[in-house]
């Protein structure tokens, strides 16, 4: 049996849509976030040292794995070859390219803006406060924002020639794409100004499976 560790409202919730795509046996694990650190609870670390989700354990291999796209590339290698592209065709690169590009490059700036929003509304004391919202609107406007506004141009123009990541073919590098971009969505980031992105977000979010996953996940504000 395959468990998966699930934190409300969180990256986790594109694990539960391939599961549901796999049309494998699976059980979830819920943990909720604290309410005011958005923190997941100590449970998690009782799983893996870093206390964060996805997590998940399977008894077949006997294997704990963290970290969304090992997860990914661990449940499509063990039970769903038909979501990666043949080994070294080029579809495989663009597969292992934005599997990689989700956490390693859309992610930090996005969690980094998520960051300094909160830091303008943190409670300090009320001297330090206009300081603290000049450097948060510093970084912001310097480096936060151009950096998200490039990158999202770009998976623009890449989704205007392709229908998934990896051309015609749903691929793991989906399933990883799919929470910055839907985030983005929810959070406002991404407007009529991008209608590739907006239509591919519609798009996998209307596949029976996501919202078979939607409904069994619990709290998710980005769909
Ligand atoms: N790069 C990791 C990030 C994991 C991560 O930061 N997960 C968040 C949920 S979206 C989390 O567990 N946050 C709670 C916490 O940091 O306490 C992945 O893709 O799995």
């Amino acid at each position: 049996m395959i468990t998966l560790h699930h934190l409300n409202n969180s990256r986790s919730q594109r694990i539960i849509w391939l599961l549901e795509e796999l049309g494998v046996d699976y059980e979830i694990k819920f943990y909720q976030r604290d309410p005011v650190t958005i923190l997941a609870p100590k449970s998690l670390r009782d799983i893996h040292p870093l206390g964060k989700s996805p997590v998940i354990t399977d008894d077949a291999s006997g294997i704990t794995l963290a970290e969304s796209g090992a997860i990914i590339e661990y449940l499509i290698s063990q039970y769903g070859p038909q979501f990666k592209p043949e080994q070294a065709s080029e579809q495989y690169w663009q597969y292992l390219y934005w599997l990689h590009f989700s956490e390693g490059s859309l992610m930090p700036p996005m969690v980094m803006r998520l960051v300094f929003m909160k830091m303008k509304t943190a409670p300090m004391p009320f001297f330090i406060k206009p300081v603290a919202k000049m450097l948060a609107d510093k970084v912001m406007q310097s480096f936060v924002s151009p950096n998200i506004r490039n990158q999202l141009k770009y998976i623009e123009a890449h989704l205007a020639n392709h229908t998934w990541f990896c051309g015609d073919q749903l691929t793991g590098a989906d399933f990883q794409m799919s929470f910055p971009l839907e985030a983005s969505v929810a959070r406002g980031l991404i407007g009529d100004d991008y209608p590739h992105i907006q239509k591919y977000v519609k798009t996998f979010q209307s596949r029976a499976a996501y919202q078979a996953g939607l409904a069994k996940g619990g709290e998710y504000d980005y769909a």
